[in-house]
């Protein structure tokens, strides 16, 4: 009742696949902030490496959002506050490759004697720190990936396992709305349905546990909305509220609601963090380039999916941005805003 994958792993993906086989402890990390890729990837992963009978910790920058809860009931995801990483031979970066997005912690796992293994997606630009790596940043998922490894390694994976691939896969994709569902996504979908995970019981859990302060924060974000270049672009300023907790804002709700306005192309989302730092998603419907837009503030991505973090007051981030959004129209200066 599996799905078989297609190919055989390159020489690349065979020297990781003998990594995960060989090594005895796993520290699993990942990206700041960490999303439902990420974290259903390490919860994916963590669960064939259990059942290789390997000792295995989760340490991210960041904790984990409380909408993906349900994965924590097999894993301890611990978020690093410095000192110690446990004893290890083997560290495991998913979800980005780019020790830039790891924060202190990239630091910390670069500099222990471990072994370096990376399972990414993304298009790295920064220089190859690893041992290993198995990368293809055509997949739409880094779960995708991890259940291509299981299948290399001949391993079925468990309920909570197949349930990060599925969290993988659902927040990735959109819930497959994107343009990354691609066949394989689908019959890897089908295939975790089959192996009893529950997809509407998932959107429940991921969608339909929030604050009754979410449909306030969206509006109040929305309201923002700014467009330019003849409503090709749209951007969305979330400002930080002195003294308010961090709401469950969740910018891909309005930047959805932004993305079907029919002539809007590119949409940016802008929400302003603690210290004069701006954490900026940007998502594009056609063929403009949202990794290279985000890549000249310092970040990166995908072409239709990326982000960054950016140093500076929100207005005058905000304006640079539309500046390089209207280079990446191929607008001149002094054009239709
Ligand atoms: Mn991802």
């Amino acid at each position: 009742m599996s799905t078989q994958t297609e190919q055989r792993p390159n020489s690349d993906e065979s020297s990781a696949l003998d990594l995960l086989r060989s090594g005895s402890r796993f520290v699993l990390s990942g990206h700041v902030r960490p999303d439902g890729d990420c974290i259903g990837a390490q919860a994916a992963l963590a669960g064939l490496l259990r059942a290789l009978g390997k000792e295995v910790w989760i340490i991210n920058p960041d904790p984990i959002g409380p909408e993906f809860d349900y994965l924590a009931k097999e894993n301890q995801y611990r978020s690093w506050g410095g000192g110690d990483l446990p004893v290890h031979d083997v560290s495991v970066l998913l979800d980005c490759s780019e020790l830039s997005r790891v924060g202190e912690l990239g630091l910390a796992l670069e500099a222990h004697d471990s072994q370096k293994l990376v399972i990414d997606h993304h298009i790295h630009t920064e220089g190859e720190w690893w041992d290993e790596a198995f990368v293809d940043v055509s997949a739409s998922a880094t779960g995708l990936l991890v259940y291509r490894i299981a299948q290399h390694l001949g391993i079925e994976l468990d309920p909570c396992a197949a349930a990060g691939v599925f969290t993988s896969i659902v927040t990735d994709t959109g819930w497959f709305k994107y343009s990354n569902t691609d066949a394989e996504t689908l019959r890897v979908a089908g295939d975790l349905l089959a192996r009893g995970v529950d997809s509407s019981k998932l959107f429940g859990e991921i969608y339909q546990r929030r604050s009754s302060l979410h449909p306030l924060e969206t509006a109040e974000v929305l309201a923002s909305t700014e467009y330019h270049f003849d409503k090709r672009l749209g951007v969305i300023c979330a400002r930080r509220k002195e003294g308010a907790a961090p709401g469950a804002l969740d910018a891909d709700d309005a930047l959805d609601i932004l993305r079907s306005v029919g002539s809007i192309e590119v949409v940016l989302f802008l929400r302003e963090l603690a210290g004069g730092v701006v954490k900026l998603s940007a998502r594009s419907k056609n063929d403009f380039d949202v990794n290279a837009l985000a890549r000249q503030f310092g970040g990166g991505g995908h072409r239709k999916a990326s982000g960054a973090t950016i140093d500076g007051e929100i207005d005058d981030v905000q304006r640079r941005l539309v500046e390089a959004a209207r280079v990446g129209f191929g607008l001149t200066d002094g054009g239709l805003s």
